[in-house]
């Protein structure tokens, strides 16, 4: 993968904000959930599924397919948007989210979504079956890749020290682990839960290839999941610096913005202002 076998920032900008209206339309129509955590991760997802992963649509299972792990489970609706635009299944199924009989519940289940690669809401756990598919892939030898996103909260779970030991110990340079560094957790600030200090530093020092970067800055993701693809002798790890609730600021603007309800005039104005934002892209690419 290179910048130019992507498609250009403008598409994919345009890209990222249809993913912004389809999230919000999607927590809308239960009228609660999981928004701010979902919109800091859009410009990564944007990117991975504008050509950085390689997937096809058409056959969810094809079993040379790269995998994400979304461990952060609870921004199933940010992926859902995606895999819903990518072609995975239809749009009309975000309304449905997480009602009874949906194939699309509040966290992220691989025997329900067609795309979704593995079955994630126990924080942590994620990042123990990413290492396992990364391995599995490797044994395979076709060179296929894993990525796996997990939130800054998240790593205040044990496990991920584990797995972020075992990686560069068994040169796992088919992972690449992007941490959804939005400095919020469920209830609070993550420095002030069990703060992570200099997260790059520390993933350095385990012995992973690093690179820090604006995760709400497509050019940057695009350029930190490149020089991702580049590192042979290291697991990579991307810390995405982001904005819970990035490019809404009318949920940006809530301060516990991880679980909220969404419904009336919140509703009914953010998903305004995005209509609005995706015409006025729209017009511009014209
Ligand atoms: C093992 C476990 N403990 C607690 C929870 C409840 N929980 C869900 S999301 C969340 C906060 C996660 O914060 P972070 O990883 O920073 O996610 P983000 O802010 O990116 O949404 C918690 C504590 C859980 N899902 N799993």
């Amino acid at each position: 993968m290179s910048v130019s076998d992507l498609p250009t920032l403008r598409e994919m900008t345009c890209f990222a904000a249809r993913i912004r209206l389809e999230t919000l339309k999607c927590v809308g129509a239960r009228g609660f959930g999981h928004l701010g955590g979902a919109l800091s991760i859009v410009e990564t997802l944007a990117v991975l599924y504008s050509g950085v992963m390689r997937i096809d649509p058409h056959n969810p299972q094809w079993p040379d397919r790269d995998k994400l792990v979304m461990s952060k489970g609870h921004a199933g609706p940010a992926l859902y948007a995606t895999l819903a635009l990518k072609g995975y299944f239809p749009l009309d199924w975000l309304s449905t989210l997480n009602q009874p009989g949906t194939r699309l519940p509040s966290h992220c289940d691989r025997k329900l979504t067609p795309g979704i690669d593995m079955t994630t809401g126990s924080l942590g756990q994620g990042v123990s079956t990413a290492i396992g598919l990364a391995l599995a892939q490797r044994m395979d030898g076709k060179g296929r890749r894993t990525y796996l996103i997990t939130g800054d909260g998240e790593l205040n779970e044990g496990q991920t020290w584990e797995g972020a030991l075992f990686a560069p110990q068994h040169k796992l340079t088919n992972l690449t682990w992007l941490v959804d560094y939005n400095h919020k957790q469920l209830d609070g600030e993550t420095q002030d839960i069990l703060d992570l200090g200099d997260l790059e530093a520390k993933f350095a020092a385990f012995g992973w290839a690093t690179a820090s970067v604006n995760g709400n800055d497509l050019a940057a993701v695009v350029r930190a999941l490149e020089a991702a693809r580049r590192e042979t002798a290291k697991p990579f790890c991307i810390v995405l610096n982001t904005v819970k609730g990035a490019g809404v600021p009318l949920v940006a603007a809530i301060d516990l913005n991880h679980h909220i309800v969404f419904d009336g005039d919140l509703r009914a104005k953010a998903i305004a202002a995005m209509e609005q934002e995706i015409t006025a892209l729209e017009g511009a690419t014209a």
